[in-house]
């Protein structure tokens, strides 16, 4: 009797841990939204250094490309009371074209600046910021430090959405099913 009552609880427990490990769509610990997969980072990093933790956690810095995604974002920092959080965006090269970290973002028109911003104070504010505050965008100093990174990728469903891999040497995110048969980085 208690054997068979331990044998349903062991069924049990392996149909809701095949379940949880097939059905998710971003690597664990990751925030699904739409298609895509968020990580915050906990540490205040430079625009340089925050852009190269996403690339070793298998993302990229966020890039926002709908004032519906925007609103995600505004709710996730505001949860976690992060004032600031870097964009993968960038005017560095020249002066008021700003580039976005994400290849596929390349052609994105969204912005969502504060009033009288990107002001290129000093003439050195040269990194997209996100204020939590009011979900507004700033340009800021790209080496304050004061700033955490959001990382984003392509969720699971994102990639069968007919999402292709550009031509050039965009990074690529790899998925691979560890032993536990959750997603692996
Ligand atoms: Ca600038
Ligand atoms: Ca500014």
């Amino acid at each position: 009797m208690a054997k068979n009552v331990h044998l349903r609880i062991l069924h049990a427990a392996v149909l809701i841990l095949f379940v949880v490990g097939v059905s998710g769509l971003c690597p664990p610990d990751w925030f699904e939204h739409g298609t895509s997969c968020y990580k915050t980072d906990h540490v205040k990093r430079t625009w340089d250094d925050a852009a190269a933790q996403c690339d070793r956690l298998g993302g990229e810095l966020l890039v926002i490309e709908t004032i519906e995604e925007n609103e995600f974002i505004h709710g996730l920092l505001k949860n976690q009371s992060k004032e600031w959080a870097w964009l993968g965006c960038s005017d560095r090269s020249t002066e008021g074209q700003w580039l976005c970290y994400k290849e596929a973002a390349s052609g994105v028109t969204f912005r969502n600046w504060s009033p009288n911003e990107p002001n290129n104070r000093g003439g050195t504010d040269d990194c997209m910021a996100f204020h939590m505050v009011d979900g507004k965008w700033s340009d800021s100093k790209c080496d304050a430090r004061i700033v955490y990174a959001v990382c984003e990728t392509i969720s699971i469903q994102g990639k069968g959405e007919g999402v292709t891999p550009s031509s050039s040497a965009a990074p690529v995110s790899c998925y691979t099913f560890g032993s536990n048969g959750r997603l692996r980085v």
